[in-house]
């Protein structure tokens, strides 16, 4: 018994989905890129239970801090809002001291991305992990995309696997899932033709699964990229799922559009839910769909907790990629008002760390205080 082989559904299309994954089939490309023209709601239900077999009512979140040592890139993504060239006015580099600034008594993970220096060697991203751990050595340390992994493997002429062993005996936990963008080639050349494409994003992933770093991953969408192109994206992700287990969330990262010229607004809030319902569907060994509410702005990650979303990312504190392209939801969030948000969507918040160790589960809704000697 769970709940997808309970649900019952009116549309042909969502329900034909529903066949395939009670049989233990996988959704094909076909599937995926159908479901995109199926009911924005029956989508969802079917979502949402699949998320609650998985998880019951429970949506994860983390009090964490995102920090961007450095915004000085070597590479120039047309998407991109954040990245500054080498002097560059606005451009700027943490001390010591600017990086221990992030590490607040409260958090309990810390997620540590930003550019590829012109100056900086494979010591100076160690020092940053080494640092956070030093100050709190309990933190769990989410750190540096297969981006930044394949630049540490140029600076020192190492493989992969070394370079991440290094990463892990400094204080890594786990890796992020940016960089991944869209794995598509096309789509590559066009916006990202300097940086790693997808067969070296998900060969630097398996690497660290085998090596037992766990990792989250993502799919930059909303910009020009096709929906046969976004689904298989999320198929390659589900055979690398298959091959080398270690993925904990998918986060579909919907673009701002900011200064880049791209397109000229933000994916819909119903594209957004169609997108986050499909990637539950399409990728489904992936444990957690994130709904990144910095991306999807507070309102659509809230209902994203409905159309199959089971994790809401963390506080940040302050967060600079999306809000370099000028996203409009807050730049942090106090923990109050995630726990408020997800009670909102019926479930219940469990807060965790980078590696889903539980820190706190609350109560499903506000619980009165008990009174002393009762
Ligand atoms: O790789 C850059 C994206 C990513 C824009 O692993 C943009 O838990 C939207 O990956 N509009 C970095 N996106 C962020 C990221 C992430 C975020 C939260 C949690 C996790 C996790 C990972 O941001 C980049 C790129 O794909 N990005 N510019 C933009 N204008
Ligand atoms: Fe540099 Fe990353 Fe921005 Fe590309 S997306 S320009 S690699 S910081």
């Amino acid at each position: 018994m769970s709940f997808v082989s309970d649900i019952r559904l009116r549309d042909s299309l969502v329900e034909a989905a529903r066949a395939k994954l009670v049989a233990g089939d996988h959704l094909t490309q076909e599937d995926g890129i159908r479901l995109f023209d199926a009911p924005v709601l029956e989508l969802g239900r079917l979502a949402d239970a699949l998320a609650r077999d998985k998880h019951g009512d429970k949506v994860y979140f983390t009090v964490n801090r995102q920090l961007n040592p450095t915004n000085v890139c070597v590479l120039a993504c047309k998407f991109c809002d954040y990245a500054k060239k080498p002097g560059d006015p606005t451009s700027y580099t943490m001390s010591k001291e600017d990086v221990l600034a992030h590490v607040d008594p409260e958090i309990t993970e810390i997620h540590i991305v930003g550019g590829l220096h012109n100056k900086w060697r494979f010591d100076d991203y160690l020092d940053v992990i080494r640092w956070v751990k030093e100050k709190k050595p309990d933190l769990s340390v989410k750190a540096y995309t297969a981006v930044e992994i394949d630049f540490f493997c140029r600076l020192t002429k190492k493989p992969a696997d070394w370079v991440l062993t290094e990463l892990k005996n400094a204080g890594l936990d786990a890796l992020p899932g940016g960089g991944a963008e869209v794995f598509s080639e096309r789509v590559r050349r066009e916006l990202f033709g300097q940086k790693i494409g997808g067969k070296r994003w998900l060969e630097i992933h398996e690497t660290a699964h085998r090596l037992g770093i766990p990792s989250n991953s993502t799919l930059l969408y909303g910009h020009i990229e096709t929906r046969a192109e976004r689904v298989q994206h999320m198929i390659d992700l589900r055979e690398l799922e298959m091959r080398a287990p270690g993925f904990f969330a998918f986060i579909p990262l919907a673009f701002q559009p900011g200064n880049t010229g791209l397109v000229r607004r933000q994916a819909s809030a119903i594209e957004d839910l169609k997108t986050i319902a499909i990637s539950r569907l399409v990728f489904d060994n992936v444990p957690h769909v994130k709904g990144y509410w910095v991306m999807l702005g507070q309102d659509t990650a809230a209902a994203a907790l409905n159309f199959g979303a089971s994790d809401l990312d963390g506080t940040i504190g302050l967060e600079k990629i999306a809000h370099a392209a000028q996203a409009r939801s807050p730049v942090g969030m106090a923990e109050a008002g995630m726990v408020q948000m997800i009670r909102e969507a019926g479930k219940i918040p469990v807060q965790r760390d980078a590696l889903y160790r539980v820190v706190r589960e609350y109560s499903r809704r506000d619980e009165p205080a008990l009174a002393v000697g009762a």
